[in-house]
């Protein structure tokens, strides 16, 4: 099995018991409508339940026996219609549903209802989930709807098919066989979507080029957004912001140009000819290298409204990141966003969300969430996570991201007072927002598994999920996804859940514990780089943030260092400042603490971080056996696939371990603590393996 089913199998459920009393209730797919995404869910949920019950089930337009799963909307259905849920559906709006047991006419029945048709293939999906993960169905009620509107994933594909940070092949979108040739996989790649509730994908790097915006290109975007629509799932694309003089001849891009807002507006309507219901417009500016705003010494907003205004009669959006830094401000790029943005609160267009990514850096192993949240009650901010594991371990390690998600939506910013989570301002709730979102930079490539490491399918799964309902934890997310992916045998499922539970942290242990953080190797990020100084920018070296010396190691980001915990509200402010209250995790994020600190342990600051390094490859370890323990109880390909991969790991963060403490020991000039293992090889060793870092090339 090579995993390219993903999460969506629907083989003869193995428990004679369930299979059983699941045959019994379900006896027939009672189906009215006929639109394109009906048609979509009526098939999987004749293909799932006849695959999960290992029979045909029969599709009908009425109701013929007990035991029907009778699935539409009001307006598409009569039966359902007949129902008279109205009031009942109405909460859960244009893309929720309710999944019920009920009577019809003395006949018990399931009902998947919904006010849309999306709505519809949302609920046919749950439904399927449950049958999956051997849930009880016999009296449903279950009534859901997302709590983020836009739940979106960035590709951060080039036209070239290469992918930025992608690890799993390259990318799906195939440019040269497009419009005329739609690959199956499209169509999979929609489904798998729908099934988590992601609702919008943008093709496109955020490091972009203009040629997507020309004809030939938008044509092929439209046969995408074809594919794609009747799974629900609307296409953005990335706006390279100098286009009007890339493609359009223009001499200048100015956003306050009344010609170049004109450009932008028919640009804009040229789109929305191919594409009724394209989404909007990504937009990386004035950030490493991409052009933007300040080129003309404007404004982030008014780059942002140029495009907001050519996107607003069309009702599309612009999802404008705030991921801008310069080498040439020499505050603390932590700072920077903040500074940057924070003035301009209530000056962007209705339709635009400014992007945050999840924390103030980039996408760091562990990160203390962004200051702008819960900063600009005026402005809607949407969350950007970062799914590939671009610092993470890439392509080989094992690393479940839904610890790292929860943690930073469930922050508390107390930006009005104590409760005022990450969560609250992203979906909207604590400023009263409608137009919420949030996006996901996706580990999808062209590999037959689609992510590279079966394991790394996880975070697409849970990417979504947490879109739809943020308030699911970690722990029922592996659950479900496991049960789905694998097998629902408790011998697998608990120990796999623990081993999934336990990666993150092990990953941080092994890179960057204690807030530490950018220790990578210089620009592609793979391996250990503590060493990196001496670069043409400072904020991406590693010494820049470690800043180890001889009396210790961190940023002192109080007020006595770069005093970027000013930017938080006085309750985190005070406690991310003040070194004894700072939770540890967080420690060297905001501290530069001297080597014998004593830390919560009783350990020396040193000790500490030795001992942390060395518990996250013994994590690794563990995580081994217990892979070792499930041998036999799933298909070999991909049991053999994850064993390689956790040996591999295993490889690699040792190396980083190694190459970590060996480093600071230069500077701490402690010994490795009694009864830890000694490094394997030299500090030396480990330099020259970065041949990047080797002068001169
Ligand atoms: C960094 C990546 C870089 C991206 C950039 C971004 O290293 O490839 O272009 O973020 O998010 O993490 O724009």
């Amino acid at each position: 099995d090579d995993g390219y089913r993903l999460w969506q199998r629907y083989d003869k459920i193995e428990d004679a018991a369930k299979l059983n009393g699941y045959q019994q209730a379900l006896a027939e797919v009672v189906f009215e409508g006929n639109s394109p995404t009906l048609l979509v869910a009526q098939k999987e949920l004749k293909d799932g339940l006849s695959g999960l019950l290992g029979k045909a089930v029969p599709v009908s337009q009425r109701i013929t026996q007990a035991g029907a799963v009778v699935a539409g909307t009001p307006a598409s259905s009569a039966l359902i219609k007949s129902l008279g849920l109205e009031n009942r559906l109405k909460p859960v709006g244009d893309e929720g549903y309710l999944l019920l047991t009920t009577d019809i006419n003395g006949r018990k029945s399931t009902v998947i209802a919904a006010n849309t048709d999306v709505g519809v293939l949302y609920g046919t999906f749950h439904f399927l989930r449950l049958l999956q993960t051997h849930q009880d169905i016999n009296s449903l009620s279950v009534a859901s709807a997302p709590k983020i509107k836009h739940r979106v994933l960035n590709h951060w594909d080039n036209l070239d098919r290469t992918v930025e940070r992608g690890y799993a092949g390259f990318s799906l979108w195939d440019w040269h066989r497009l419009p005329g040739y739609i690959d199956q996989r499209y169509l999979d790649y929609a489904r798998a979507n729908a099934s988590i509730g992601i609702n919008g994908t943008v093709l496109t790097n955020v490091n972009a080029n203009a040629l997507v915006l020309t004809k030939e290109y938008l044509v092929k975007v439209k046969a995408l957004a074809d594919a794609f629509r009747p799974y629900g799932i609307k296409v953005y694309l990335t706006a390279r912001f100098s286009a009007p003089m890339e493609i359009g001849g223009m001499k200048t891009a100015d956003p306050l140009d009344p010609q170049v807002q004109a450009w932008w507006k028919e640009k804009t309507n040229e789109i929305y000819s191919y594409i009724p219901d394209f989404g909007g417009f990504l937009v990386k500016a004035d950030s490493e290298g991409q052009p933007g705003p300040h080129n003309y010494k404007r404004t982030q907003a008014d780059g942002a409204n140029m495009l907001a205004d050519a996107v607003a009669p069309h009702n599309g959006i612009v999802m404008w990141r705030a991921f801008v830094y310069s080498e040439h401000t020499p505050d603390d790029r932590h700072k920077q966003a903040f500074n940057e943005f924070k003035p301009l609160d209530g000056k962007f267009r209705d339709n635009v969300l400014v992007q945050v990514k999840n924390g103030a850096i980039d996408f760091q192993p562990r990160e203390p969430f962004h200051p702008l949240f819960g900063a600009m009650p005026n402005t809607k901010l949407m969350m950007e996570f970062q799914i590939t594991q671009e610092y993470l371990g890439q392509g080989t390690n094992l690393a479940y991201l839904a610890p790292l998600y929860k943690e930073v939506l469930e922050s508390d910013t107390y930006a009005k007072g104590k409760g005022s989570t990450v969560a609250k301002v992203v979906d909207g709730t604590l400023d009263n927002n409608k137009l919420s979102a949030i996006a996901g930079v996706s580990n999808i490539g062209t590999d037959r598994n689609w992510t590279g490491h079966q394991f790394a399918q996880s975070n697409w799964y849970t990417f979504g999920r947490l879109a739809w309902d943020h308030s699911i934890s970690s722990e029922e997310i592996a659950d479900e996804w496991i049960k789905m992916t694998f097998t629902n045998k408790d011998k697998f499922v608990d120990p796999v859940k623990t081993m999934m539970l336990n990666s993150h942290e092990a990953i941080v242990n092994y890179m960057t514990p204690l807030g530490l953080h950018h220790l990578m190797g210089w620009s592609h990020h793979y391996g250990p780089g503590p060493w990196i100084k001496d670069k043409p920018r400072a904020d991406w070296t590693s010494v820049y943030y470690h800043q180890a010396d001889e009396n210790g190691i961190g940023f002192d980001r109080t007020k006595t260092g770069s005093n970027a915990v000013a930017q938080y509200f006085p309750p985190v402010q005070k406690q991310f400042g003040n070194i004894k209250k700072c939770p540890e995790k967080y420690l060297l994020w905001f501290h530069h603490v001297p080597w014998d600190y004593k830390t919560n342990s009783g350990r020396i600051l040193w000790d500490e971080l030795a001992y942390r390094y060395t518990a996250g490859v013994d994590t690794v370890r563990q995580m081994q056996q217990t892979w070792n323990t499930v041998e036999g109880m799933i298909d070999e390909e991909r049991f053999n696939h994850v064993k390689m991969l956790l040996a591999v790991q295993e490889q690699e963060a040792k190396w980083w371990r190694d190459a970590c403490l060996l480093y600071f020991q230069t500077f701490s000039k402690r010994p490795i603590p009694q009864g830890l293992e000694e490094p394997e090889h030299t500090l030396e060793y480990y330099m020259q393996l970065d041949p990047k870092f080797v002068p001169g090339i």
